[in-house]
């Protein structure tokens, strides 16, 4: 008799190993993993593509420009001066976090004139992580703003650039007025390992709202 399927930590199902037709060697009845979406947004320059290149399992797809000198006194470089290019589309990368559930990444341009296309790049998350720089704080309002007029779970992930973080976690709660709901987290960009507990703890509240 075939075994009930078994719930996962996602709130699915998968059914056990069963032999098909009946005769020979049990086969396994592949499925493919989950596909579930997560935006990864912030303010210009916080380190959305560095998170989503860090964590990729597959060659990120980046759409990245070179930062003229025309963009001079419109992107503030103050905190980021090896940086030469920005995102003028998005970002994308994958992840797969078991055989059930594989996360598919789209990372937000950050400058505000390309705001128009957040609708787009969001349609069908499940949640989000909004990238802060706590040297810049105001430049990651819209962001969380943003989500939180959308209805979009979503964390606030405190990227400390060079080891340091200017404010402590409530301070930064206080200051973009996050609900006490929303996790506020430091992490690291450019480490794949801290990149996917951040994501982990954006799936958690995704999760969250559909038991909810
Ligand atoms: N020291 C340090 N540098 C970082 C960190 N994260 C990103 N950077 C650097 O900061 C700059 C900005 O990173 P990006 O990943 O391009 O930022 P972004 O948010 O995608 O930028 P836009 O798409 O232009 O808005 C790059 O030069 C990165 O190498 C970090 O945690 N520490
Ligand atoms: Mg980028």
């Amino acid at each position: 008799m075939a075994s009930a399927p078994s719930p996962t930590p996602w709130g699915y199902f998968v059914r056990p190993t069963e032999p098909l037709l009946g005769g020979g060697a049990p086969q396994t009845a592949v499925r493919p993993p989950l596909p579930v979406k997560l935006v990864i947004a912030g303010g210009f320059g916080v380190g959305k593509t560095t998170a989503v290149g860090a964590i990729s399992e597959i060659e990120p797809l980046t759409t990245e420009a070179a930062i003229t000198e025309v963009a001079a006194g419109v992107d503030d470089l103050t905190h980021t001066p090896r940086k030469n290019t920005t995102t003028v589309a998005m970002d994308f990368g994958c992840l797969t976090i078991d055989p059930t559930l594989k996360l598919y990444l789209f990372g937000t341009p950050g400058q505000e004139r390309f705001g128009f296309m957040w609708d787009d790049i969001v349609e069908g998350a499940v949640g989000g992580l909004v990238i802060v720089d706590t040297r810049r704080l105001d430049d990651c309002y819209a962001a969380v703003d943003y989500f939180e007029h959308k209805g979009i779970p979503f964390a606030v992930a405190v990227n400390a650039f060079d080891g340091q973080v200017q404010h402590t976690m409530d301070e930064v709660r206080w200051a973009l007025d996050v609900s006490e709901g929303v996790p506020v987290l430091v992490f690291d960009a450019r480490e794949r390992g801290s990149v996917r507990d951040a994501l982990l703890v954006v799936l958690e509240q995704a999760l969250a709202r559909t038991e909810g």
